[in-house]
Protein backbone atom coordinates (compact mmCIF):
# COMPACT_ATOMS: atom_id res chain seq x y z
CA UNK A 1 0.00 0.00 0.00
CA UNK A 2 1.59 3.43 -1.07
CA UNK A 3 1.57 5.87 1.79
CA UNK A 4 1.25 10.11 1.05
CA UNK A 5 4.28 11.59 3.17
CA UNK A 6 3.79 15.34 3.50
CA UNK A 7 7.37 16.68 2.21
CA UNK A 8 8.47 19.62 3.72
CA UNK A 9 9.61 20.72 0.80
CA UNK A 10 8.78 25.06 1.56
CA UNK A 11 11.04 24.65 4.23
CA UNK A 12 14.92 24.81 4.84
CA UNK A 13 16.38 21.98 5.09
CA UNK A 14 18.27 22.47 8.37
CA UNK A 15 17.17 25.64 10.78
CA UNK A 16 20.08 27.09 12.32
CA UNK A 17 18.98 29.58 14.48
CA UNK A 18 20.92 32.51 16.12
CA UNK A 19 24.19 31.38 14.45
CA UNK A 20 24.45 27.79 16.46
CA UNK A 21 23.86 24.43 15.27
CA UNK A 22 21.93 23.70 12.18
CA UNK A 23 18.43 21.87 13.53
CA UNK A 24 16.18 19.47 11.36
CA UNK A 25 13.79 19.58 14.11
CA UNK A 26 11.62 22.93 14.99
CA UNK A 27 11.24 24.56 18.57
CA UNK A 28 7.98 23.56 18.88
CA UNK A 29 6.94 20.97 21.74
CA UNK A 30 6.42 17.51 20.50
CA UNK A 31 2.95 16.73 19.76
CA UNK A 32 2.04 21.18 19.01
CA UNK A 33 -0.19 21.97 16.14
CA UNK A 34 2.17 24.60 14.95
CA UNK A 35 4.64 21.79 13.60
CA UNK A 36 1.93 20.05 11.50
CA UNK A 37 0.77 23.57 9.95
CA UNK A 38 3.87 24.85 9.22
CA UNK A 39 4.77 21.65 6.89
CA UNK A 40 1.64 21.66 5.28
CA UNK A 41 1.93 25.50 4.36
CA UNK A 42 5.07 24.33 3.39
CA UNK A 43 4.31 22.01 1.30
CA UNK A 44 1.27 24.64 0.13
CA UNK A 45 3.82 26.99 -1.13
CA UNK A 46 5.82 24.20 -3.06
CA UNK A 47 3.43 22.66 -4.90
CA UNK A 48 1.92 25.55 -5.75
CA UNK A 49 5.27 27.18 -6.74
CA UNK A 50 5.02 30.35 -4.11
CA UNK A 51 8.12 30.47 -2.58
CA UNK A 52 9.49 33.32 -4.40
CA UNK A 53 6.52 34.92 -4.27
CA UNK A 54 5.07 34.57 -0.80
CA UNK A 55 5.94 36.27 2.38
CA UNK A 56 4.89 34.68 5.20
CA UNK A 57 4.33 37.54 8.31
CA UNK A 58 5.40 35.60 11.55
CA UNK A 59 3.73 36.78 14.95
CA UNK A 60 4.92 37.05 18.62
CA UNK A 61 3.76 33.68 20.07
CA UNK A 62 5.25 30.07 19.77
CA UNK A 63 5.12 31.01 16.08
CA UNK A 64 7.76 33.66 16.60
CA UNK A 65 10.51 32.00 14.95
CA UNK A 66 8.18 31.04 11.62
CA UNK A 67 11.10 32.93 9.81
CA UNK A 68 13.86 30.39 10.49
CA UNK A 69 11.55 27.64 8.52
CA UNK A 70 9.83 29.21 5.69
CA UNK A 71 12.13 29.24 2.56
CA UNK A 72 10.36 32.44 1.18
CA UNK A 73 10.16 35.74 2.37
CA UNK A 74 9.76 36.63 5.72
CA UNK A 75 9.00 39.10 8.18
CA UNK A 76 8.23 38.82 11.50
CA UNK A 77 6.08 41.68 13.57
CA UNK A 78 5.35 43.02 16.77
CA UNK A 79 2.19 41.52 19.22
CA UNK A 80 -1.28 41.67 17.06
CA UNK A 81 0.36 43.80 13.89
CA UNK A 82 0.67 41.59 11.49
CA UNK A 83 -2.72 41.94 9.38
CA UNK A 84 -1.12 46.29 9.17
CA UNK A 85 2.32 45.02 7.64
CA UNK A 86 0.53 42.04 5.37
CA UNK A 87 -1.66 45.14 4.70
CA UNK A 88 1.27 47.55 3.50
CA UNK A 89 3.05 44.50 1.66
CA UNK A 90 -0.17 43.38 0.24
CA UNK A 91 -1.09 46.52 -1.27
CA UNK A 92 2.80 47.73 -2.39
CA UNK A 93 3.99 43.94 -4.03
CA UNK A 94 2.56 41.86 -6.08
CA UNK A 95 3.21 39.03 -3.37
CA UNK A 96 1.21 36.67 -1.87
CA UNK A 97 0.94 37.43 1.66
CA UNK A 98 0.41 35.16 4.66
CA UNK A 99 -0.41 36.01 8.22
CA UNK A 100 0.47 33.32 10.56
CA UNK A 101 -1.51 33.79 14.26
CA UNK A 102 -2.21 32.70 17.78
CA UNK A 103 -4.81 33.02 19.23
CA UNK A 104 -3.58 35.87 21.58
CA UNK A 105 -1.77 37.64 19.05
CA UNK A 106 -5.49 37.36 16.22
CA UNK A 107 -8.18 37.39 18.98
CA UNK A 108 -6.53 39.33 21.84
CA UNK A 109 -4.19 42.21 21.48
CA UNK A 110 -4.59 42.20 17.32
CA UNK A 111 -8.39 42.07 17.44
CA UNK A 112 -8.97 44.91 15.38
CA UNK A 113 -6.77 44.96 13.16
CA UNK A 114 -7.74 41.37 12.30
CA UNK A 115 -11.54 42.48 11.95
CA UNK A 116 -10.29 45.55 9.82
CA UNK A 117 -8.59 43.85 7.92
CA UNK A 118 -11.08 41.43 6.98
CA UNK A 119 -13.23 43.83 6.38
CA UNK A 120 -11.40 45.76 4.00
CA UNK A 121 -10.68 42.16 2.30
CA UNK A 122 -7.37 43.05 2.02
CA UNK A 123 -5.40 40.20 -0.16
CA UNK A 124 -4.02 37.92 2.82
CA UNK A 125 -4.47 34.13 3.46
CA UNK A 126 -4.68 34.13 7.68
CA UNK A 127 -4.00 31.08 9.48
CA UNK A 128 -5.37 31.44 12.72
CA UNK A 129 -4.05 29.05 14.82
CA UNK A 130 -6.57 28.40 17.60
CA UNK A 131 -5.06 26.30 20.48
CA UNK A 132 -7.06 27.90 23.44
CA UNK A 133 -4.06 29.55 25.50
CA UNK A 134 -0.91 31.76 25.55
CA UNK A 135 1.45 28.82 24.78
CA UNK A 136 4.32 30.80 24.55
CA UNK A 137 4.36 32.39 27.88
CA UNK A 138 3.00 30.21 30.07
CA UNK A 139 -0.55 28.92 29.28
CA UNK A 140 -2.31 32.32 30.32
CA UNK A 141 -6.34 32.26 29.05
CA UNK A 142 -6.64 33.48 25.37
CA UNK A 143 -10.05 34.96 24.03
CA UNK A 144 -10.64 31.52 22.93
CA UNK A 145 -10.17 29.30 26.06
CA UNK A 146 -12.83 27.19 26.99
CA UNK A 147 -15.94 27.78 29.45
CA UNK A 148 -14.30 25.74 32.27
CA UNK A 149 -10.90 25.41 31.07
CA UNK A 150 -8.39 25.83 33.66
CA UNK A 151 -5.50 27.98 32.74
CA UNK A 152 -2.48 29.25 34.44
CA UNK A 153 -4.33 32.79 35.05
CA UNK A 154 -7.98 31.03 35.34
CA UNK A 155 -6.85 27.92 37.92
CA UNK A 156 -10.29 27.19 38.47
CA UNK A 157 -11.89 27.39 35.37
CA UNK A 158 -12.86 30.46 32.94
CA UNK A 159 -16.03 31.80 34.23
CA UNK A 160 -18.08 33.62 31.92
CA UNK A 161 -19.37 35.80 34.59
CA UNK A 162 -16.11 37.60 35.22
CA UNK A 163 -13.72 36.21 32.32
CA UNK A 164 -16.63 36.88 29.69
CA UNK A 165 -17.09 34.14 26.73
CA UNK A 166 -14.93 31.95 24.33
CA UNK A 167 -14.43 34.12 20.98
CA UNK A 168 -15.42 32.61 17.63
CA UNK A 169 -13.23 34.08 15.05
CA UNK A 170 -14.58 32.03 12.21
CA UNK A 171 -18.13 33.34 13.15
CA UNK A 172 -17.65 36.77 13.90
CA UNK A 173 -15.65 37.23 10.38
CA UNK A 174 -18.42 35.57 8.87
CA UNK A 175 -20.19 38.64 9.81
CA UNK A 176 -18.46 40.98 7.38
CA UNK A 177 -19.46 41.12 3.35
CA UNK A 178 -15.51 41.47 2.09
CA UNK A 179 -13.96 38.17 3.06
CA UNK A 180 -13.83 35.24 0.50
CA UNK A 181 -13.12 31.97 2.13
CA UNK A 182 -13.63 31.24 6.18
CA UNK A 183 -13.04 27.93 6.99
CA UNK A 184 -12.21 26.06 10.60
CA UNK A 185 -10.37 23.17 10.82
CA UNK A 186 -8.17 20.46 13.04
CA UNK A 187 -4.89 18.71 12.94
CA UNK A 188 -5.88 16.10 15.13
CA UNK A 189 -5.42 12.76 13.27
CA UNK A 190 -4.84 12.02 9.28
CA UNK A 191 -8.40 12.87 8.31
CA UNK A 192 -8.55 16.14 9.69
CA UNK A 193 -5.33 16.99 8.93
CA UNK A 194 -6.31 16.23 4.89
CA UNK A 195 -8.94 18.49 5.38
CA UNK A 196 -6.63 21.05 6.72
CA UNK A 197 -4.16 20.32 3.95
CA UNK A 198 -7.40 21.21 1.59
CA UNK A 199 -7.81 24.47 2.98
CA UNK A 200 -4.83 25.63 3.64
CA UNK A 201 -4.05 24.90 -0.38
CA UNK A 202 -7.41 26.56 -1.17
CA UNK A 203 -6.37 29.87 0.78
CA UNK A 204 -3.51 30.27 -1.33
CA UNK A 205 -4.87 29.37 -4.50
CA UNK A 206 -7.11 32.48 -3.84
CA UNK A 207 -4.51 34.67 -3.18
CA UNK A 208 -2.71 33.34 -5.94
CA UNK A 209 -5.48 34.48 -7.93
CA UNK A 210 -5.37 37.57 -5.91
CA UNK A 211 -9.28 37.28 -5.23
CA UNK A 212 -9.21 38.29 -1.63
CA UNK A 213 -9.07 37.50 1.92
CA UNK A 214 -9.02 34.15 3.44
CA UNK A 215 -9.55 33.14 7.14
CA UNK A 216 -8.80 29.99 8.18
CA UNK A 217 -8.64 29.08 11.62
CA UNK A 218 -7.32 25.54 12.97
CA UNK A 219 -7.60 23.87 15.70
CA UNK A 220 -4.26 22.84 17.64
CA UNK A 221 -3.03 21.09 20.01
CA UNK A 222 -0.84 22.60 22.79
CA UNK A 223 -0.03 19.29 25.13
CA UNK A 224 2.46 21.14 26.93
CA UNK A 225 -0.05 23.97 28.47
CA UNK A 226 -3.16 21.69 28.54
CA UNK A 227 -0.66 19.49 30.41
CA UNK A 228 -1.78 16.11 28.62
CA UNK A 229 -0.27 13.48 26.58
CA UNK A 230 -0.11 13.99 22.83
CA UNK A 231 -2.81 11.83 22.11
CA UNK A 232 -5.11 13.18 25.10
CA UNK A 233 -4.71 16.72 23.63
CA UNK A 234 -5.74 15.73 19.99
CA UNK A 235 -9.15 14.10 21.89
CA UNK A 236 -9.60 16.62 24.00
CA UNK A 237 -9.35 19.00 20.30
CA UNK A 238 -11.89 16.29 19.10
CA UNK A 239 -14.50 15.85 21.44
CA UNK A 240 -14.48 19.13 23.47
CA UNK A 241 -13.34 22.20 21.67
CA UNK A 242 -14.82 21.43 18.30
CA UNK A 243 -18.65 21.68 20.33
CA UNK A 244 -17.53 24.93 20.97
CA UNK A 245 -16.03 25.56 17.65
CA UNK A 246 -17.47 23.30 14.93
CA UNK A 247 -14.77 22.49 11.97
CA UNK A 248 -16.10 23.15 8.57
CA UNK A 249 -16.64 25.83 5.48
CA UNK A 250 -17.98 28.53 6.95
CA UNK A 251 -17.94 30.69 3.56
CA UNK A 252 -16.70 29.93 0.17
CA UNK A 253 -17.23 32.99 -2.41
CA UNK A 254 -14.61 32.15 -4.75
CA UNK A 255 -16.40 31.27 -7.92
CA UNK A 256 -18.65 34.50 -7.34
CA UNK A 257 -15.50 36.73 -6.69
CA UNK A 258 -13.58 38.50 -9.48
CA UNK A 259 -10.12 40.42 -9.27
CA UNK A 260 -11.29 43.59 -8.51
CA UNK A 261 -9.29 45.97 -6.92
CA UNK A 262 -6.47 47.46 -9.40
CA UNK A 263 -2.90 46.97 -7.93
CA UNK A 264 -1.62 50.66 -5.76
CA UNK A 265 0.99 52.20 -7.51
CA UNK A 266 3.68 52.19 -5.19
CA UNK A 267 6.01 53.73 -8.51
CA UNK A 268 8.98 56.39 -7.00
CA UNK A 269 6.70 58.74 -9.46
CA UNK A 270 3.37 57.92 -7.42
CA UNK A 271 4.96 58.51 -3.92
CA UNK A 272 7.16 61.67 -5.31
CA UNK A 273 3.34 63.10 -5.88
CA UNK A 274 1.46 62.44 -3.39
CA UNK A 275 4.85 63.77 -0.77
CA UNK A 276 4.93 66.73 -2.81
CA UNK A 277 8.78 65.38 -3.24
CA UNK A 278 9.52 66.88 -6.62
CA UNK A 279 8.17 70.04 -5.96
CA UNK A 280 10.74 70.38 -2.69
CA UNK A 281 13.56 69.82 -4.85
CA UNK A 282 12.46 72.85 -6.99
CA UNK A 283 12.36 74.64 -3.79
CA UNK A 284 15.53 73.41 -2.33
CA UNK A 285 17.34 74.08 -5.99
CA UNK A 286 16.29 77.53 -5.99
CA UNK A 287 17.28 78.57 -2.31
CA UNK A 288 20.50 79.57 -0.72
CA UNK A 289 22.23 76.39 0.18
CA UNK A 290 22.12 76.90 4.19
CA UNK A 291 23.49 74.27 6.22
CA UNK A 292 20.38 72.78 8.38
CA UNK A 293 19.33 74.48 11.97
CA UNK A 294 18.04 71.89 14.56
CA UNK A 295 16.15 73.52 17.61
CA UNK A 296 15.30 71.82 20.47
CA UNK A 297 12.96 73.37 23.60
CA UNK A 298 12.00 71.84 26.35
CA UNK A 299 10.32 72.61 29.67
CA UNK A 300 6.94 71.42 31.32
CA UNK A 301 3.92 71.27 29.18
CA UNK A 302 2.01 74.20 29.60
CA UNK A 303 4.70 76.33 29.14
CA UNK A 304 4.26 76.87 25.51
CA UNK A 305 6.97 74.37 24.72
CA UNK A 306 5.35 73.40 21.63
CA UNK A 307 4.11 76.09 20.36
CA UNK A 308 7.06 77.53 20.22
CA UNK A 309 8.30 75.23 18.42
CA UNK A 310 5.54 75.50 16.00
CA UNK A 311 6.01 79.55 15.93
CA UNK A 312 10.22 78.41 14.22
CA UNK A 313 8.67 76.02 12.27
CA UNK A 314 6.12 78.33 10.51
CA UNK A 315 8.82 81.25 10.40
CA UNK A 316 11.07 78.66 8.62
CA UNK A 317 8.15 77.82 6.38
CA UNK A 318 7.18 81.33 5.49
CA UNK A 319 10.50 81.68 3.74
CA UNK A 320 10.38 78.39 1.84
CA UNK A 321 12.52 76.78 3.86
CA UNK A 322 11.96 72.78 4.47
CA UNK A 323 11.23 72.18 8.29
CA UNK A 324 10.11 69.20 10.40
CA UNK A 325 8.10 69.79 13.96
CA UNK A 326 8.35 66.41 15.96
CA UNK A 327 6.94 66.97 19.63
CA UNK A 328 7.38 64.55 22.67
CA UNK A 329 5.25 64.82 25.64
CA UNK A 330 3.97 62.51 28.38
CA UNK A 331 0.35 61.44 28.55
CA UNK A 332 -0.26 63.93 31.45
CA UNK A 333 -2.29 67.19 30.17
CA UNK A 334 -0.82 69.88 32.44
CA UNK A 335 2.51 69.90 33.95
CA UNK A 336 4.51 66.60 32.29
CA UNK A 337 7.68 66.91 30.74
CA UNK A 338 6.94 68.16 27.16
CA UNK A 339 9.50 69.17 24.15
CA UNK A 340 10.15 69.42 20.50
CA UNK A 341 12.33 69.70 17.92
CA UNK A 342 12.35 71.60 14.50
CA UNK A 343 14.37 71.36 12.12
CA UNK A 344 15.07 73.89 9.51
CA UNK A 345 16.79 73.04 6.15
CA UNK A 346 17.53 73.35 2.51
CA UNK A 347 17.20 70.13 1.43
CA UNK A 348 14.34 67.76 1.98
CA UNK A 349 14.83 66.79 6.12
CA UNK A 350 14.85 62.92 6.30
CA UNK A 351 14.16 62.50 10.17
CA UNK A 352 13.02 64.68 12.26
CA UNK A 353 14.80 63.31 15.52
CA UNK A 354 17.31 65.78 16.74
CA UNK A 355 20.50 64.45 18.92
CA UNK A 356 22.62 67.41 18.39
CA UNK A 357 20.75 70.65 18.49
CA UNK A 358 22.74 74.03 17.25
CA UNK A 359 20.01 75.47 19.76
CA UNK A 360 18.16 74.50 23.06
CA UNK A 361 15.62 76.38 24.67
CA UNK A 362 15.49 75.29 28.61
CA UNK A 363 12.31 76.31 30.11
CA UNK A 364 13.07 74.78 33.65
CA UNK A 365 16.15 73.13 35.20
CA UNK A 366 15.17 69.71 34.51
CA UNK A 367 15.18 70.11 30.46
CA UNK A 368 18.87 72.14 31.03
CA UNK A 369 20.07 69.04 33.15
CA UNK A 370 18.67 66.81 30.41
CA UNK A 371 19.67 68.15 27.37
CA UNK A 372 22.52 70.97 27.54
CA UNK A 373 24.96 68.17 26.72
CA UNK A 374 23.70 67.48 23.70
CA UNK A 375 24.24 70.69 22.13
CA UNK A 376 26.79 70.84 19.67
CA UNK A 377 29.86 72.46 19.97
CA UNK A 378 29.19 76.60 19.55
CA UNK A 379 25.80 76.37 19.54
CA UNK A 380 23.75 78.23 22.11
CA UNK A 381 21.32 77.84 25.15
CA UNK A 382 18.39 79.96 25.70
CA UNK A 383 17.61 79.58 29.21
CA UNK A 384 14.65 81.13 31.80
CA UNK A 385 17.14 83.62 34.46
CA UNK A 386 14.27 82.37 36.61
CA UNK A 387 17.05 79.07 37.29
CA UNK A 388 19.52 81.39 38.75
CA UNK A 389 23.54 80.09 38.63
CA UNK A 390 23.62 77.53 35.93
CA UNK A 391 26.60 75.75 34.81
CA UNK A 392 27.22 75.82 30.57
CA UNK A 393 28.92 73.08 29.15
CA UNK A 394 32.84 73.98 27.85
CA UNK A 395 32.42 76.16 24.07
CA UNK A 396 28.62 76.63 24.82
CA UNK A 397 27.41 79.84 25.11
CA UNK A 398 24.08 80.59 27.46
CA UNK A 399 21.76 83.74 27.63
CA UNK A 400 19.33 83.40 30.57
CA UNK A 401 16.44 85.47 29.75
CA UNK A 402 14.34 87.08 32.30
CA UNK A 403 11.19 86.21 30.09
CA UNK A 404 8.09 87.12 32.59
CA UNK A 405 10.14 90.02 33.88
CA UNK A 406 10.86 91.69 30.08
CA UNK A 407 7.31 90.59 29.21
CA UNK A 408 6.04 92.65 32.21
CA UNK A 409 7.81 95.38 31.17
CA UNK A 410 7.20 96.01 27.93
CA UNK A 411 3.71 95.54 29.26
CA UNK A 412 2.33 92.15 27.91
CA UNK A 413 2.45 89.46 30.92
CA UNK A 414 1.08 87.14 28.48
CA UNK A 415 3.73 87.49 26.06
CA UNK A 416 6.49 85.38 27.65
CA UNK A 417 6.92 82.99 25.21
CA UNK A 418 6.92 85.72 22.95
CA UNK A 419 9.80 87.37 24.40
CA UNK A 420 11.81 83.69 24.06
CA UNK A 421 10.98 83.71 20.42
CA UNK A 422 12.28 87.72 19.88
CA UNK A 423 15.50 86.39 21.55
CA UNK A 424 15.95 83.67 18.96
CA UNK A 425 15.35 85.65 16.51
CA UNK A 426 17.78 88.41 17.72
CA UNK A 427 20.46 85.68 17.89
CA UNK A 428 20.13 84.94 14.48
CA UNK A 429 20.79 81.48 15.05
CA UNK A 430 18.07 79.68 13.06
CA UNK A 431 19.62 81.93 10.05
CA UNK A 432 15.94 83.33 8.94
CA UNK A 433 15.15 86.66 7.94
CA UNK A 434 13.72 88.96 10.33
CA UNK A 435 10.24 89.15 8.13
CA UNK A 436 10.06 85.16 8.68
CA UNK A 437 9.25 85.98 12.35
CA UNK A 438 6.82 88.50 11.84
CA UNK A 439 5.35 85.72 9.40
CA UNK A 440 5.17 83.19 12.46
CA UNK A 441 3.63 86.44 14.75
CA UNK A 442 0.93 86.69 12.06
CA UNK A 443 -0.07 83.08 11.69
CA UNK A 444 0.27 82.32 15.46
CA UNK A 445 -1.87 84.96 15.87
CA UNK A 446 -4.54 84.95 12.96
CA UNK A 447 -7.42 84.11 15.40
CA UNK A 448 -7.16 87.29 17.17
CA UNK A 449 -5.64 90.24 14.72
CA UNK A 450 -5.57 92.71 17.85
CA UNK A 451 -2.63 91.15 19.66
CA UNK A 452 -0.49 90.86 16.60
CA UNK A 453 0.65 94.54 16.68
CA UNK A 454 1.13 94.01 20.64
CA UNK A 455 3.21 91.32 20.16
CA UNK A 456 4.81 92.64 17.38
CA UNK A 457 5.99 95.31 19.25
CA UNK A 458 7.06 93.20 22.10
CA UNK A 459 9.55 91.60 19.12
CA UNK A 460 11.19 94.64 19.03
CA UNK A 461 11.17 95.67 22.57
CA UNK A 462 13.46 92.17 22.95
CA UNK A 463 15.10 92.75 19.71
CA UNK A 464 16.46 96.29 21.57
CA UNK A 465 17.34 93.82 24.88
CA UNK A 466 19.15 91.31 23.56
CA UNK A 467 21.59 93.89 22.05
CA UNK A 468 23.00 94.86 25.20
CA UNK A 469 22.19 91.48 26.77
CA UNK A 470 22.83 88.55 24.25
C1 LIG B 1 3.16 43.95 23.17
C2 LIG B 1 3.38 42.61 23.82
N1 LIG B 1 2.55 42.21 24.79
C3 LIG B 1 2.72 41.02 25.38
C4 LIG B 1 3.75 40.21 24.99
C5 LIG B 1 3.94 38.88 25.68
N2 LIG B 1 3.50 37.78 24.85
C6 LIG B 1 4.36 37.06 24.11
S1 LIG B 1 3.63 35.80 23.32
C7 LIG B 1 2.13 36.16 23.99
C8 LIG B 1 0.91 35.34 23.75
C9 LIG B 1 0.96 34.53 22.53
O1 LIG B 1 -0.13 33.67 22.50
P1 LIG B 1 -0.80 33.18 21.17
O2 LIG B 1 -0.96 34.33 20.22
O3 LIG B 1 -2.04 32.45 21.52
O4 LIG B 1 0.27 32.25 20.51
P2 LIG B 1 0.83 30.81 20.95
O5 LIG B 1 2.07 31.11 21.73
O6 LIG B 1 -0.22 30.12 21.75
O7 LIG B 1 1.11 30.15 19.65
C10 LIG B 1 2.22 37.27 24.82
C11 LIG B 1 1.09 37.85 25.58
C12 LIG B 1 4.60 40.67 23.97
N3 LIG B 1 5.61 39.94 23.52
N4 LIG B 1 4.38 41.87 23.40
S1 LIG C 1 3.86 25.75 24.26
FE1 LIG C 1 2.11 24.86 23.21
S2 LIG C 1 1.82 26.13 21.39
FE2 LIG C 1 3.87 26.52 22.15
S3 LIG C 1 5.21 25.12 21.07
FE3 LIG C 1 4.64 24.11 22.95
S4 LIG C 1 2.83 22.94 22.46
FE4 LIG C 1 3.11 24.40 20.83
Amino acid sequence: MSEKIIESTGLYKSFPRKGGAAQTATHYCPGCGHGVLTKLIGEALHDLELQDKAVLISPVGCAVFAYYYFDCGNIQVPHGRAPAVATGVSRATDKVVISYQGDGDLASIGLNETLQAANRGEKIAVFFVNNTVYGMTGGQMAPTTLVGEKTVTCPNGRDPMTQGYPVHMCELINNLKAPVYIERVALTDPAHVMQARKAIRKALEIQKEGKGYTFVEVLSACPTNLKMSTTETNKWVNEVMTKEYPLGKLRDNTEATEVVRPASDFSKEALDKVFGAAKSEEKAASSEDLPDVQVKIAGFGGQGVLSLGTMIAQAGLSVGRNVSWYPSYGPEQRGGTSNCSVTLATHAIGSPVIYRPDLLVAMNRPSLEKFKNDVKPGGVIVYDAIMGEVEMPAGIKGIAVPAQQLADEAGNPKGANTVMFGVIAALGVTRLPDVAFRNALANSFAKKPQLIPVNEKLLDFVRDWAKTHA
